[in-house]
């Protein structure tokens, strides 16, 4: 898979997705990450990339024709145009599905916003999902597109372990995982469930899952109505 990202704040790539199993994937070929820096395609002695907005308001927003030159210059680096995503707090919200259709895909084109947002004919013209990974302000799209990459990239051939495999995950079964313990049994007092001591696989198989849906059942029902 080939990632291609376009950014304000090229600087904060890779970040955190050098190191552990997506550093590791990386490494291994199994996919490949280039940013880009917005600014770049800025023509004006002042690099300008953005503007006041038509009608009157807050704040900046991001030109279209800065946007349509960058993302023109960055499809042309490859055959394959790629399904542009650009992440947004209006977007459709991030799920494991979604994350598992786009890790599929053999080229990924990630837009971050910065400022009130960009131009809607950005949107409208050259996007294909508008994306937010959740109800909560944040500054800009930088740090969705790492989730989101990080999300993708585990679902990846290859670049997980066979014992920590995503097919494991919690996510894939829709339900939360069961309490863990380990030694020692006994700290300040606290013990462990004597199930997990008693060495009866079958009754420990049945108390995990019993937790598993009172779990998700007090903490996230909305996983069970589906
Ligand atoms: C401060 C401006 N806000 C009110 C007018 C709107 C706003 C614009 C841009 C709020 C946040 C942002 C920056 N956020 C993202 O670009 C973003 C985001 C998010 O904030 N939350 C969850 N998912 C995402 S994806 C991109």
């Amino acid at each position: 898979m080939r990632i291609d990202v376009l950014t304000l704040f090229p600087d904060m790539f890779p970040g955190p997705l050098d190191i552990s199993v997506i550093g590791r994937g990386k490494e291994q070929g199994l996919f490949d990450l280039f940013v880009h820096d917005i600014r770049s395609f800025a023509s004006d002695r002042h690099k300008t990339v953005d503007d006041t907005p038509f009608g009157g308001g807050q704040g900046m927003v991001l030109r279209v024709d800065i946007l349509e030159l960058a993302l023109n210059s960055v499809q042309a680096l490859a055959e394959e145009k790629g399904q542009v995503i650009y992440l947004s707090p209006q977007g459709e919200r991030l799920t494991d599905s979604l994350v598992r259709d786009f890790s599929k895909e053999s080229r990924l084109i990630l837009v971050a916003g910065r400022y009130e947002g960009v131009d809607e004919r950005f949107i409208e013209n050259f996007v294909d999902r508008e994306i937010s990974i959740g109800d909560y302000v944040l500054s800009g799209g930088e740090l969705p597109i790492m989730v989101l990459i990080e999300a993708m990239v585990r679902q990846i051939p290859g670049v997980l372990g066979d014992a920590d495999s995503a097919k494991y995950d919690s996510f894939a079964d829709g339900l939360l995982e069961y309490p863990q313990y380990t030694r020692p049994a006994t700290f300040n007092g606290w013990s462990v469930p004597d199930v997990l001591l008693s060495g009866h696989h079958a009754e420990i198989s049945k108390w995990r899952e019993e937790q598993r849906y009172k779990r998700t059942l007090d903490r996230r029902p909305d996983l069970l109505d589906d």
